[in-house]
């Protein structure tokens, strides 16, 4: 499907339409040894949820982790434990047993990775807590283990990607690399995905991909390789902006011009990217809000409650060009 980007002399390119996948689970909260409907620790007013983050590698997860904290505040409501796992899968199943072993109310995390979660998520039903992904989602074959995925598309953040590049730069030749992001995670394995579909049918070519791990640093340290390997460049497709904001220290270290000889499309929209976007040393950038704190207080609350909740709840992004980020910088809240 070909969008018409309109040349964006108002603030954002086509937004992308949110769509609330409505399928209501009818569960109540998984039984706790508490009896109906409660879930273990329950209280009358305070809900005590266990959050464990992915880490702290991006502007995106700062602006993630802020909102979370912000919103799940004592006068909010809630007792909020909050874990950092530093990226790595094993301190997130570490945190989430701590949690299930407190017997908190709610957990909510963000999976590292797609896989590996079956166990700890039968941990945390058979102990009667509900869990709620935000983020990144889980692939796991049985979606009573939570009890809503609250996220963007990631498959459409790399087709909208992709569709732009095919639409300023298809039959010129471009030969483009790939920063990915962390192996297994579902933003890495959505966006190429989309990316490559979007692509499929035009000229640009990627000659390599490579996992930058989400992180400015290594996103530097890869495009230094790619710089060293090829001399024929045109694009980089790269998962977030800080890997973006890694290649174009890599790419002015080696003399050349970000933006203007080799472009740059990058995912998320944090400051830092938009500013570089303004800046001309970026082409396109897809957001990806991470704002995602109100939806969580909102669904934890209606958990507890025994309310119906959304499976998915899929939040709404926008994208930009040069001109719409001059545009909507002095906005932005991340
Ligand atoms: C996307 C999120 C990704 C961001 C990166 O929802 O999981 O992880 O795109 C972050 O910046 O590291």
């Amino acid at each position: 499907m070909s969008r018409n980007f309109r040349r964006a002399g108002a603030a954002v390119l086509a937004a992308l339409t949110a769509t609330a996948l409505v399928a209501c689970s009818s569960e109540q909260a998984p039984q706790g040894e508490g009896g109906e409907g409660e879930s273990a620790g329950s209280s009358t007013d305070t809900i005590t949820l266990g959050f464990s983050q992915v880490g702290a590698e991006s502007g995106w997860r700062a602006a993630n982790t802020k909102s979370i904290q912000d919103t799940l505040t004592a006068e909010n409501g809630f007792d909020l434990k909050f874990s950092d796992a530093q990226q790595k899968q094993e301190n997130q199943i570490q945190a989430i047993r701590s949690y299930i072993q407190q017997q908190v109310d709610v957990i909510a995390f963000s999976p590292v990775v797609e896989t590996g979660w079956d166990a700890v998520l039968e941990e945390a039903k058979a102990a009667g807590i509900p869990v709620i992904l935000t983020d990144r989602a889980v692939d796991s074959e049985d979606d009573t283990l939570y009890e809503s995925f609250i996220g963007s598309d990631f498959v459409l953040e790399g087709q909208t990607a992709g569709e732009w590049a095919v639409e300023q730069y298809d039959g010129e030749g471009y030969k483009a690399v790939e920063l990915q992001g962390t192996t297994g995670a579902a933003p890495m394995i959505d966006r190429q995905q989309g990316f490559a579909d979007a692509i499929a049918g035009s000229d640009i070519e990627i000659i390599d991909s490579q996992t930058g791990n989400f992180t400015r640093t290594e996103g530097k340290q890869v495009m230094e390789g790619f710089l060293q390997k090829y001399d024929d460049i045109d694009l980089v497709f790269a998962h977030n902006d800080d890997m973006g904001l890694g290649a174009i220290e890599a790419i002015e270290a080696a003399g050349k011009v970000p933006g203007e000889d080799i472009k740059i499309i990058t995912v998320d929209a944090v400051k830092d990217g938009m500013q570089a976007l303004a800046d001309g040393k970026i082409n396109f950038i897809v957001e990806c809000n991470p704002l995602l704190g109100p939806d969580l207080a909102e669904i934890a609350k209606k958990v507890i409650a025994g309310e119906e909740v959304q499976k998915r709840i899929v939040v709404e992004d926008q994208a930009f060009d040069q001109e719409a980020a001059k545009e909507a910088l002095p906005d932005r809240q991340y």
